[in-house]
């Protein structure tokens, strides 16, 4: 198939877990043989070859749009440019900002088709996201194309009518303010977001597109996230924790660590400085250690700077961004890694972990919940621990557990994450799954049990 992908990010362009997304299912769809074209906005990194330019107009304005072109990976990407597409805010300058480029990159989108057309007629559009879908809706209306929209995390924010008329979409926006996922999702021939259980907590969104919504779980690259691949690789997973811990400078212990960015919405870094509070009366605290690696939120910084400095000897809070290779020595030698999110459409925190034994301890919700076989749940499976998800107590309480749990059920919950990581959540599978959604063939109707 000729398969046209659109989105706001695509590596090296990342904000979050959405740049490996798409990324992941671009180069998997060519791995299957099909010849994928990416469209995406340049966003001022000037990367690939100019090929073409062409000129729009948008907000009053005729502006020179470039399109530049890179080949990697089997698939062809092409960055557009230009006004506002070359801001290196992603997803900015501010909310105006933000939806004038979404604006932009529709009408550039249509442009660059228009010109590349005679060589390469799509036949499906995948647009992920909100910010793509003046581009889906402009495709949609000048070439007719079938079209898939995934959500990989809602949005939930409108959009002024305005912005519609602008895109020339004015026929999509009858009301002042528009939700712009639900228009895309209104005029997709598919829908998809990237868990099941995402798709039952939200169903007050996905529940008006039944008939024609479905689940396409994310995988993992397992390739990079190998315990082969580690500095010490040849060491015991105790020694390599010591020597990790050492380097932050905190001596031997239980060692869990939290990643991803510091928000009040969706992360829940919070819940567990709550946790680290309570735990810090218990006598089991001594023995444990917490390395806390993100950053965002000034306050939440300062509330887990202020940790730190109470319980230095347990607690490193690391703001600097690490490269990969040393998140994955991170997830290599510590013993848990924390995922106590409020809410995760996917979460891919969970499956670097599991690939390298680090162990979750994660809220029970959406994507955490469908690949952590909870230890209760199912014993012989099981891949990690659940929590409810806000709940700083029930965390607590899980990482006491976790840290007293005997030699052999770790082993299992180990060997049991990486087996799951590597065999049932592969891009491969994704991939495979996403083309019988393109083609039709997939289940479309979604009966509301579980
Ligand atoms: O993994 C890629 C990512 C998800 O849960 C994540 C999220 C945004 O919030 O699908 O998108």
């Amino acid at each position: 198939m000729r398969i046209l992908i659109l989105g706001f990010e695509y590596l090296p362009v990342k904000v979050g877990g959405l740049a490996e997304a798409i990324t992941s299912i671009a180069r998997g769809l060519a791995e299957l043989g099909h010849e994928v074209v990416v469209f995406t906005p340049d966003h001022g990194k000037n990367l690939g070859e100019p090929v073409r330019k062409f000129r729009v107009s948008a907000f009053g304005k005729d502006l020179e749009i470039e399109a530049r072109k890179r080949k990697e990976n089997g698939v062809t990407v092409y960055s557009l440019a230009g006004g506002l597409l070359s801001e290196s805010d992603v997803y900015g300058p501010g909310w105006e900002g933000l939806l004038k480029k979404a604006v932009l990159f529709g009408k550039a989108s249509a442009g660059l088709l228009n010109g590349l057309i005679t060589g390469f007629k799509p036949d499906v559009v995948h647009a992920h996201d909100w910010h793509t879908a003046f581009a889906l809706g402009l495709l949609k209306k000048y070439f007719g194309v079938r079209s898939v929209f995934t959500i990989h995390r809602l949005n939930k924010a409108k959009v002024p009518a305005g912005y519609f008329h602008e895109a020339n979409l004015g026929e999509l926006a009858p009301y002042p303010d528009i939700d712009p996922e639900h228009t895309a999702a209104y005029i997709a021939d598919m829908v998809t977001t990237v868990s099941r259980s995402y798709l039952w907590e939200e169903w007050d969104f996905f529940r008006h597109f039944e008939g024609k919504v479905t689940h396409v779980f994310n995988g993992i690259d397992c390739s990079f996230w190998n315990e082969e691949l580690l500095e010490n690789a040849d060491l015991q997973r105790e020694e390599r924790r010591k020597r990790i811990l050492e380097r932050f400078g905190l001596s031997d212990g239980k060692a869990f660590m939290f990643i991803g960015r510091f928000d009040r919405a969706q992360k829940g870094v919070d819940t567990l400085l709550r946790a680290i509070e309570i735990l810090s009366s218990d006598p089991e605290f001594d023995g444990m250690r917490f390395l806390i690696v993100g950053k965002g939120d000034p306050e939440l910084e300062r509330w887990a700077r202020e940790v730190e400095g109470r319980f230095p000897g347990n607690v490193k809070v690391i703001t600097e961004l690490l490269p990969r290779e040393t998140v994955r020595e991170l997830y290599g030698s510590v013993d848990f890694t924390l995922i106590p999110s409020y809410f995760e459409p996917f979460g891919l925190v969970q499956l670097e972990a599991m690939c390298l034994g680090a162990v979750p301890i994660g809220s029970a919700v959406g994507g955490i919940k469908d690949t952590v076989i909870d230890l209760d749940e199912d014993p012989e499976n099981a891949t990690g621990l659940l929590v409810p998800p806000r709940d700083a107590f029930a965390l607590a309480k899980a990482m006491i557990r976790a840290k007293n749990l005997d030699g052999e059920t770790l082993a299992k919950l180990r060997e049991n994450g990486k087996r799951r990581a590597r065999e049932d959540f592969t891009w491969k599978k994704a991939c495979e799954r996403y083309v019988r959604v393109y083609l039709n063939e997939v289940d479309r109707a979604i009966s509301f049990v579980r």
